[in-house]
């Protein structure tokens, strides 16, 4: 017999579908969080028949369970553990360990592409397009290799994913891949995730009105209270506020947070781990510890809310080189211009000029980082440049 015990994850859930097209009813799965895994290991060692051959996939078991792992592999036990996370490295000093981050070529690994490789290294599973195409589609939205590729049919498959259940997601899957020849969705499927896009579109408009932005640590941190669609979210918070170092989505039901950067400079897997948590440099999660409450929700709690920049603008707009106006939550007005050839200034509203900038992008990220401001709408771009000609006219 066979366990598998698997993240409950796309990419988790991923090795499950393999799992039962390698073994069929030979295998007992379970999916789990990083909490719960712990419990199940211990389960398998005291309860389990000694022969089961146990895979570890897209999870890795704390430091009392690693020595118990080894001495049931070295008393005998088959035990094999694959993943990819950064911090599970250590396992590759056990024979049982496979833990690969990116490949000889450069390619991000996922658990689901790590075991379908030891699956077929093995000669346990049949390799197939249409295996081959679900692998990748996995492996890429795990990774966010989707996004850089714009790779819509990963992102669909997870929302799939979340749409049924488990059991269904694993039985539609490992039926379509044995009796298809390529992967696809099917008409039904296909309407169900149409719908879908347009809730979290509005979902992801409405949130996009709730952040607030605030300096926890070496970072600026953007937050917000977020129960769903945590990686469409943070992705999309990311890219509207590229000042921003990091997007916090916290769960307050679930007492988590959730984190996510589009920046290479941030590791959030680091910042996650200061309370406890941990995952990968650009999507990480921890618990809402007391010291992350004070920070994250105490802290921040009287904070209003981000402005948008105006969109609709005909004539305040970026970049341009007579000067872009921007507001403050202090009420404070702040124009950028460029005074040379590649310096860009920002006056405030006595028009001192405060700092000097080498390009638009700089000087706004320096606004938007110190000032949360936005650019204002038309209507008041109008009133601030009639107010300043009626000054230049006194000759104040
Ligand atoms: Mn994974």
């Amino acid at each position: 017999m066979y366990k598998l015990l698997s993240h409950t994850d796309l990419d988790g859930v991923g090795c499950g579908v393999l799992a039962k097209l390698a073994f069929g009813d030979r295998i007992k799965i379970r999916y789990n969080s990083i909490a719960s895994l712990n419990r199940e290991v211990e389960w398998f060692l005291e309860n389990e028949e000694r022969n089961t051959h146990l895979f570890i996939t897209d999870l890795s078991v704390n430091e009392e369970n690693e020595k118990r792992l080894e001495e049931f592999y070295q008393t005998g036990g088959k035990v094999q553990l694959l993943d990819h996370h950064k911090t599970a490295l250590h396992f590759n000093e056990y024979e049982w360990g496979h833990v690969v981050v990116e490949d000889n070529e450069g390619n991000l690994a996922s658990g689901t592409s790590l075991f379908y490789e030891y699956l077929i290294e093995n000669e346990l599973i049949q390799a197939s397009n249409a295996v081959d195409e679900f692998v990748e589609l996995v492996r890429q939205y795990d990774t966010w290799e989707w996004e850089k590729n714009n790779n819509q049919e990963a992102h669909r498959l997870n929302a799939l994913f979340f749409l049924i259940s488990i059991d269904e997601f694993e039985e539609k899957m490992v039926n379509r891949l044995q009796n298809s020849d390529h992967f696809f969705f099917d008409e039904f499927e296909q309407k169900i995730l149409d719908m879908e896009e347009d809730k979290v579109e509005r979902y992801i408009r409405r949130k996009r009105r709730e952040l607030v932005q605030t300096s926890i640590g070496d970072y600026l941190a953007g937050i917000v209270y977020a129960e769903s669609y945590h990686s469409e979210l943070g992705n999309e918070l990311g890219k509207e506020y590229p000042h921003l170092d990091y997007i916090a989505m916290l769960n307050m039901g679930g007492k988590r947070i959730s984190l996510r950067t589009i920046h290479d400079h941030v590791d959030v897997s680091e910042v996650a781990g200061h309370y406890g948590g941990g995952g990968h440099a650009k999507a990480a999660g921890c618990s809402l510890t007391n010291e992350a409450y004070n920070q994250f929700v105490t802290d921040t709690f009287h904070l209003d809310p981000v402005r948008e920049d105006a969109r609709r603008n005909r004539y305040n707009l970026k970049e341009s080189s007579p000067g872009s106006l921007y507001e403050t939550q202090n009420d404070d007005m702040f124009l950028v211009s460029l005074q040379n050839e590649d310096e860009w200034i920002i006056e405030n509203s006595k028009g001192l000029s405060i700092h000097t900038f080498k390009s638009f992008k700089e000087a706004e990220i320096f606004l938007k980082r110190n000032y949360a401001a936005w650019l204002v709408r038309d209507d008041i771009f109008v009133k601030y440049l009639i107010r300043y000609i009626k000054k230049l006219k006194h000759g104040e």
